[in-house]
């Protein structure tokens, strides 16, 4: 086989690859473009490098994107544990802000279920009691955060994770309405 041969070979190869994968990047982008339109909670950047840190999503279909999304949220509550327990360690907190954080660990336990159960509803097609099941985990990532500014001069030492979590959860529930 000669040189220019194998070249255009490889070349065209490339190209195929390229569309292929245009094509379902494409999926994650156009998927996130229409969550962050309708949903004021998630920024569309965010949304596509949480999809991008799961390399499935790139052959991913709609509908697996919305299983993507879900575990992406539950792993992100679950390293929240060993953090929050860490930060209940940390003698800069009083006790105040220590209730809140043990009440943050419950509320993330909670969320994890919640949204293991979402999964479940999804596979049995409910999308009514998989939007109950994430919004309860969005609740969760609220009180978390809310309860902290309920005694003056506390500050929340979770806001960006309470953030994040709810980005993602609410990337997960727009899957449960007729969209996308
Ligand atoms: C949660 O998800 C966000 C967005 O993907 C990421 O930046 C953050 O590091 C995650 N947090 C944890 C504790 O995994
Ligand atoms: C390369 C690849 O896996 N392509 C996938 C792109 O997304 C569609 C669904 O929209 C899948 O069916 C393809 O397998």
């Amino acid at each position: 086989m000669n040189y220019s041969f194998a070249l255009i070979i490889s070349v065209s190869l490339l190209a195929t690859l390229i569309i292929h994968c245009a094509a379902n990047a494409s999926l994650v982008q156009d998927t996130c473009k229409k969550i962050s339109q309708k949903s004021p909670d998630v920024n569309y950047d965010f949304c596509v490098a949480a999809f991008e840190s799961d390399p499935t999503s790139k052959t991913a279909s709609l509908q697996q994107l919305a299983f993507i999304s879900l575990k992406l949220g539950t792993s992100n509550a679950t390293a929240l544990i060993p953090r929050i327990k860490s930060l209940l360690t940390e003698s800069k907190f009083d006790a105040y802000a220590k209730q809140c954080l043990r009440d943050c660990l419950e509320l993330y336990s909670d969320a994890i279920d919640s949204l293991k159960d979402a999964v479940e509803d999804f596979k049995e097609g409910d999308l009514a009691k998989a939007n109950a099941d994430i919004s309860a985990a969005m609740d969760g990532a609220d009180t978390c955060e809310s309860q902290f500014t309920e005694k003056q001069g506390e500050v929340s030492p979770l806001t960006k994770e309470n953030g994040d979590f709810t980005q993602l959860a609410a990337i997960s529930l727009a899957f449960t309405a007729k969209f996308p």
